[in-house]
């Protein structure tokens, strides 16, 4: 019997996300650059790739999904990027804050907040884990907040507190996202006083809503690549307050009980 090529094994599928994602803009750039023609992203959720994930991993079947770093999964799972020789999914890359213009000079508290927020991948994964083992987002932010309370005294100090003022803050139902926002709107309420509504959104309405005014900010900007498409669309219209994460990584991820190692195997 003649063995199956990786292709054949995943039926040239890899499990993708919301069609917004970066991640699946740069994936769609793989498959040509890769000269993968054969091969289709298929669209989805965040959770509905986990959850693909999560099934393949128990019956030990292959799988190619689109993920990144700091994500839960690579704590519960023996996972394993494939190497990208061409590059198409650049280096590591930061996370930043990208605020309305003009909230400067409306909420000077919240933008002193957001502009002093920065944490790590292993704050964020924190936040992640205590979700995925079933925590209430808020519940697992605020108790991180607790936890961690020397570095957000160091966001926080004195600015002054801005009590009942309203604020949004837009994000997508990404992992990674879900936990930043929940800590960043349990900061703002217990140390400024704030009343912060998340509205959960796709990506391209996250970027256009920050940039329009709809929303205050944004702690979900992925730059330099991933979100470069949406950087440029809108440049002018909001303000980057820089990086509140560093040391990001996006590409595609497979089981480690894989037998392959780069994109290019994928060719075979
Ligand atoms: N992600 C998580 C997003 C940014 C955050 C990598 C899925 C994206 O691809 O746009």
């Amino acid at each position: 019997e003649a063995t199956q090529t990786i292709g054949d094994q995943v039926k040239h599928e890899i499990i993708g996300i919301d069609p917004g994602a970066g991640i699946m803009k740069s994936t769609d750039q793989a498959l040509k650059d890769y000269d993968l023609k054969d091969w289709k992203l298929v669209e989805g959720s965040g959770a509905a790739m986990t959850a693909a994930l999560d099934k393949a991993y128990k019956d030990k079947k292959p799988i190619i999904i689109t993920g990144w770093t700091p994500h839960w999964m690579f704590g519960k799972y023996d996972l394993k990027y494939l190497k990208d020789p061409k590059n198409v999914y650049g280096g590591d890359e930061q996370i930043h804050t990208v605020v309305r213009n003009g909230l400067k000079q409306d909420e000077p508290s919240a933008y002193a907040l957001l502009d002093k927020f920065e944490w790590t991948p292993e704050d964020m994964a924190k936040v992640m884990v205590a979700i995925q083992d079933g925590k209430k987002p808020e519940e697992a932010a605020a108790e991180w907040v607790k936890d961690n309370a020397a570095k957000v005294d160091e966001w926080s100090k004195d600015i002054p507190k801005a009590d009942g003022k309203k604020l949004k803050l837009a994000y997508v139902a990404w992992d990674s996202e879900i936990a930043s926002t929940n800590v960043v709107k349990n900061v703002l309420e217990t140390k400024l006083g704030y009343k912060v509504d998340m509205l959960q959104v796709e990506a391209g309405p996250m970027w256009a809503g920050v940039s329009n005014g709809d929303a205050d900010a944004i702690v979900a900007a992925w730059l330099p690549t991933t979100h470069k498409d949406y950087y440029e669309k809108y440049k002018g219209k909001f303000e980057d307050l820089g990086p509140n994460l560093n040391g990001t990584k996006i590409g595609l991820v497979v089981p480690s009980y894989m037998d392959i190692d780069s994109i290019e195997d994928l060719k075979t």
